[in-house]
């Protein structure tokens, strides 16, 4: 069976709750909930923290043996030197989803520096990102 790991990062517990103009209205476990059950064949281990440090933990504790890991790092997708380095290090394929189109947004959200550790980046389509970041690491 194929592990995937979904973080996510600071605010996006709040995602369905709050500014649904700009994340949608549907929250983000009841998503979560609706890919586990698309995916019946695929254990799924769900992660959500406001704090920099849980986050590389985990990317620590599962990366070595999971087969692949979808992270929206929110704010510190354009910040942390940290979070790319824990992608770095780890063997799973990462794929980097944003809710929001972040080139459409400030320009301190044009850059990323999860991106070049990443396979590639799926932008502002939404929750349907996460689907579709999940479809393309187990197609490898
Ligand atoms: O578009 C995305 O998925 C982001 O990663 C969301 C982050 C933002 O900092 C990134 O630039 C782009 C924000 C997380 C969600 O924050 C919320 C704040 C209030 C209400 C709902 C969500």
């Amino acid at each position: 069976m194929k592990r995937i790991l979904i973080l996510n990062g600071p605010n996006l517990n709040l995602v369905g709750k709050r500014e649904p103009e700009i994340y949608g209205s549907v929250s983000i476990l009841d998503y979560i909930k609706s890919i586990e059950s698309q995916f019946s064949d695929v254990q799924f281990h769900y992660f959500q923290s406001n704090h920099e440090g849980e986050l590389i933990d985990k990317i620590h504790e599962l990366g070595y043996t999971i087969d692949g890991i979808v992270i929206n790092a929110g704010a510190y997708t354009h910040t942390s030197v940290a979070l790319a380095d824990a992608l770095s290090a780890v063997k799973a394929p990462a794929v980097e989803v944003h809710i929001s189109n972040i080139h459409a947004r400030e320009s301190f959200r044009h850059h990323s520096y999860l991106t070049p550790k990443c396979r590639g980046i799926v932008a502002g389509l939404g929750l349907m990102g996460y689907e579709l970041a999940v479809r393309y690491l187990l197609s490898l």
